[in-house]
């Protein structure tokens, strides 16, 4: 089976990239250069996704598949017995899909007009204001907890993670939420994590 997942380093497909090697799944990873906006083998990426964005994965048969928290449980059930997704139909399942709603709609979504050039000046503060009041939330549900869904280490984590990584060249300091920055700095020693980092350059 060869998965292919389109990525830009550092950005939210930093999420199924972790997701591909917790699992050891062997993905091709094709970076969309940022300039350019073609993949490495020259193709527009907007002709594989014209919604512009990553990540995209390449399925076996040659359809393309969409949309982060959609993709990462599509690796997880590729390999259910690693649990990094508990089985389709639980309640525990419908757990994991309440965190990525959240995280895509309410944290994701509240960063990205952070890093837009376009965004009114004025308007800055209140998304801000919004990721801030979220992130601290979260850093609530994070008491007593190594991971969003309890002990063990979930797609929603890796989601979370990538987009954490935001926080510094933003300057929201993480420091006032310690569960949260515990969080990060326990997801950013796990060796798969690391080594997902390294492949898109991140860190050395
Ligand atoms: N709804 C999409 C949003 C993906 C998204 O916002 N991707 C960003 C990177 S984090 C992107 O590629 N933006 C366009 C760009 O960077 O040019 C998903 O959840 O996968």
């Amino acid at each position: 089976m060869t998965l292919t997942l389109y990525y830009r380093p550092g950005a939210c497909s930093l999420s199924p990239h972790i997701v591909a090697r917790e699992l050891g799944l062997p993905v091709v990873m094709d970076k969309v250069d940022r300039q350019t906006g073609k993949t490495s083998d020259g193709t527009e990426f907007v002709k594989i996704n014209p919604k512009g964005y990553v990540p995209v994965l390449k399925l076996d048969d040659g359809t393309f598949l969409e949309e982060g928290p959609v993709i990462v449980q599509y690796l997880a059930d590729l390999k259910p017995e690693a649990g990094l997704a508990p089985r389709a139909g639980t309640m525990e399942r419908y757990r994991l899909m309440e965190w990525l709603n959240f995280l895509t709609s309410e944290i994701h979504k509240n960063f990205s007009p952070l890093f837009r050039p376009t965004t009114p000046e004025d308007y800055k503060p209140i998304a801000r204001a919004n990721l801030e009041a979220r992130l601290g939330w979260v850093d609530g549900q994070l008491a007593g907890k190594q991971y969003l869904m309890g002990d063990h280490f979930t797609v929603a984590d890796a989601y979370l993670f990538a987009m954490l990584n935001w926080t510094r060249p933003l300057h929201v300091a993480m420091d006032r939420w310690p569960n949260l920055a515990a969080y990060h700095a326990r997801i950013a020693a796990r060796p798969e994590v690391v080594a997902a980092m390294k492949v898109e350059g991140l860190i050395k």
